[in-house]
């Protein structure tokens, strides 16, 4: 099963979204195999976004995350990342579908509100920034005969 690692921005912990949004995760079947409440570190937002240190909004993007709390998940499930990807909708809100996260909740690319990893890889990568592989729970739902055949 793939691991899609999640972080609820500042903007959607600031507006009180935690919930809905992670509603949204949970409803479709996938499971939490982690969670944590935490302020993201000046270290650990440059390893997160360490892919995009030239970009011109790479200060920007490191302040943002680093000034309130966020709430970092791992997800598990069938195609995880795909299917998570697909609920947070596109990066720009204006270009998110109405139903998608970003879509609903988001006005500017800069307040997207979510983060998803876009890979099997990255999601294993970016997990280990903030939570120790120990941390993992392995729990089986009791609903899970019915959200797989
Ligand atoms: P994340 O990584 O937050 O799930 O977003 P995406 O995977 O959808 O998009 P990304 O890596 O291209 O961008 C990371 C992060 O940077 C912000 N950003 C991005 C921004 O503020 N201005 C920009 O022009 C771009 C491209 C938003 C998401």
């Amino acid at each position: 099963m793939e691991h899609e690692f999640v972080m609820l921005k500042p903007d959607a912990v600031q507006r009180g979204l935690i919930g809905q949004l992670i509603t949204r995760l949970e409803r479709t079947g996938l499971k939490i195999v982690a969670m944590k409440f935490l302020k993201v570190s000046q270290d650990q937002a440059e390893k997160h976004y360490e892919v995009h240190k030239e970009r011109p909004f790479y200060s920007g993007l490191v302040k943002y995350i680093t000034s309130s709390p966020t709430v970092a998940l791992v997800i598990e499930g069938e195609n995880a990342v795909a299917l998570t990807r697909k609920i947070v909708g596109a990066t720009n809100p204006l270009d998110a579908s109405p139903g998608t996260i970003r879509g609903d909740f988001g006005i500017q690319i800069g307040r997207n509100l979510i983060h998803a990893s876009d890979s099997v890889e990255n999601a294993l990568a970016e997990l280990k920034i903030y939570f120790d592989e120990s941390e993992l729970v392995n729990w089986k739902p009791v609903t899970n005969n019915w959200v797989y055949e």
